[in-house]
């Protein structure tokens, strides 16, 4: 506790040593106007827009535009925001940054539609984020004085959706796209994770579940309170999901959409928006962090669809960041307990990020853009790689069995592990009582609490002799049975490090990082959906079945003197739901008598297909 009361005060006054050291370098007021205005779109709705026009007027500006559902604030023509646009680069050479309310949201008009539905050939005054977005633009570069015609979209995580959103039948005026973790599908991102509920998400519902009656400057929501750091304990006491009713009533849209879509029905698929990025005309720079807990589907799936179906100039950056991290100021980058290096994201937004925007938007002549096509960093030797593609193509498969007395081995065995998964007693997500927003730091958490558990199967390697480099795409092919008829497989990828591994400054004080478990990468599929995510089914009671789980891309170098090591589980809580592990067919549903411990079995030929580059 004194630690995380520590970090806290230290995390508070550096941000306030930023604001200051910003403001004290850099007034905004001192140098831009901001005016705000209210653009009718084509059904007539006026979207509340905030510009920041650079006070000399000597030369002609591009446009810079992020549009959100967290306000636009502050409000008022006096009031300013400390740092505009995506990095303080850009907004100290002069720029026009444009912030926008989305439909529906803070002062503009509408009703507000969550991830709302992309509808293509549109007719009339039909609307959706991307002809928005088109109306915003052309009103934009026809009224704002000393624009240059040329703009750009840029956000993260949600405004990194609308960002997205902007490059589907993009305004010819739109020049080019940074889509930071833009989310891509709510029954892959943030709420869910193939399928399977995200718990720890319960509390932002509140967010985006209620109307608000009109455009307003204040919150016309309120998060519940748990009364606890230990939501462990609160959503296990909670007992069935119905439970939670209590808090969020017929009013909560959301809530009520979340209980009555449980499947990947049209409510969802319609809502995906990677399915529209066909012919994309803008250049594009995705970026994402690779421990990224909120949203790491939609930015690999939108750099990806979008390399498949379009011609344009499309990059991706994705380095040792957690939600968000890129376009902070932090000097030491680090996620939970593990440093990765100094300067890593002030480097991205000098060298990369401004670079990118200039160029397409100020035609800048330093020279033609030579940034590479993907910039990954490597999480475990801790350098950035730059690849001419990705997926690289110069990879091949470097496959893993789950295999005899819990060793990964490179054949098959006739092998089994069982193990009794009881909802009663959940795997924790992590290792501590800290209340979360939406969680974070267990992307990269030390995972030893849970190997010591009878209901997590540990299978790792010997201690490496060398480098193990697994760049790409994770696929597990597991082969299991459980004496249920549902169940949710959990497999987690962890770096064991060396007993002589150095501590960092951010690790807690009670922890050495000798013998430390980093999470790597992990995902969950929700067993019901393990052959479509549209018509769940059963398991038939002790029956060998194939669950297939696709674990989102890494660069990571697991270091000789360190091992490789596979976690198998089927609770993971509260970061998910607990599967009541008798089959229902909607688990929000799920009374308290479905929820029954069963014996869950995983057999020796299932294995985990890693990549790596060819010698
Ligand atoms: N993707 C993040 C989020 C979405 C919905 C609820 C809570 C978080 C984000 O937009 O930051």
């Amino acid at each position: 506790m004194k630690s995380l009361r520590f970090s806290v005060i230290f995390l508070f006054f550096s941000f306030l040593t930023f604001c200051v050291h910003a403001q004290e370098e850099y007034n905004v007021k001192e140098h831009y106007n901001k005016t705000e205005v209210e653009i009718p779109m084509r059904d007539g709705t006026r979207l509340h827009t905030t510009i920041y026009s650079p006070k000399d007027t000597s030369k002609e500006y591009p446009i810079l535009m992020q549009r959100t559902p967290y306000s636009s604030r502050p409000y008022g023509e006096d009031q300013f925001r400390s740092l505009i646009g995506p990095n303080e680069y850009l907004m100290k050479e002069g720029n026009i940054i444009v912030y926008q309310d989305v439909r529906g949201r803070w002062m503009s008009e509408g009703k507000y539609d969550n991830m709302r539905a992309i509808i293509p050939n549109k007719k009339g005054n039909e609307f959706d984020e991307s002809s928005d977005t088109y109306d915003t633009i052309e009103w934009l570069i026809n009224n704002v004085e000393n624009n240059n015609g040329r703009v750009a979209t840029w956000g993260i995580s949600y405004p990194g959706h609308y960002a997205v959103a902007s490059l589907i039948d993009a305004h010819p005026a739109l020049k080019a796209s940074s889509p930071q973790a833009g989310i891509g599908d709510f029954f892959f991102d943030d709420f869910h994770h193939n399928g399977a509920y995200l718990l720890s998400y319960w509390r932002a519902t509140a967010l985006f579940g209620y109307d608000k009656t009109g455009p307003t400057t204040e919150s016309w929501y309120s998060l519940p309170e748990l009364g606890t750091q230990d939501q462990y304990q609160f959503f296990l006491d909670v007992g069935p999901l119905s439970n939670l009713d209590k808090y969020y009533g017929e009013d909560n849209i959301f809530w009520q959409q979340l209980k009555e879509h449980p499947n990947y029905d049209e409510f969802w698929q319609s809502r995906g928006i990677i399915q529209h990025l066909e012919d994309i005309k803008p250049a594009v720079m995705v970026v994402g962090g690779l421990f990224d807990a909120e949203d790491l589907y939609g930015p690999f799936n939108t750099y990806k669809k979008i390399e498949e179906t379009s011609d344009n100039y499309n990059i991706m950056v994705f380095g040792p960041w957690s939600h968000g991290d890129w376009a902070r100021q932090t000097k030491r980058q680090a996620v939970g307990n593990v440093y990765f290096g100094d300067n890593i994201s002030e480097d991205y937004q000098k060298n990369i990020e401004t670079k990118f925007f200039n160029h397409f938007l100020k035609g800048d002549a330093r020279g033609d853009l030579d940034l590479a096509e993907a910039y990954v960093y490597d999480t475990g030797a801790k350098k950035w790689n730059s690849y001419p593609a990705w997926p690289p193509k110069n990879t091949e498969k470097k496959v893993f069995y789950l295999g005899d007395n819990q060793d990964l081995s490179l054949e098959a065995t006739n092998n089994k592990e069982s193990f009794v998964s009881d909802p009663a007693k959940p795997v924790s997500y992590n290792n501590e009582i800290k209340a979360v927003f939406t969680p974070r730091e267990y992307m990269t958490g030390d995972q030893r609490f849970a190997a010591r558990r009878p209901d997590v199967l540990v299978f790792e390697t010997e201690v490496l002799e060398e480098d193990l480099k697994l760049t790409g795409e994770i696929k597990a092919r597991l082969k299991v049975a459980t004496t249920g008829t549902a169940a949710d497989w959990v497999v987690k990828v962890i770096d064991v490090y060396p007993p002589d591994a150095e501590d960092y400054e951010e690790t807690m004080e009670h922890l050495d990082m000798d013998n430390y478990h980093m999470m790597v990468r992990s995902e969950v599929m929700r067993g019901r959906f393990r052959n479509s995510f549209e018509n769940p089914e059963p398991f038939e009671p002790n029956k060998k079945t194939e669950v297939n789980i696709t674990l989102q891309d890494i660069n990571h170098t697991f270091k000789k003197g360190h091992k490789l090591q596979i976690q198998v589980q089927s609770t993971w809580f509260p970061l998910i739901d607990r599967n009541p592990q008798t089959y229902v067919p909607n688990i929000f549903k799920a009374e308290v008598e479905d929820f029954q411990p069963q014996t869950h079995t995983v057999f020796g030929d299932s294995s985990i297909e890693f990549s790596v580059i060819k010698e």
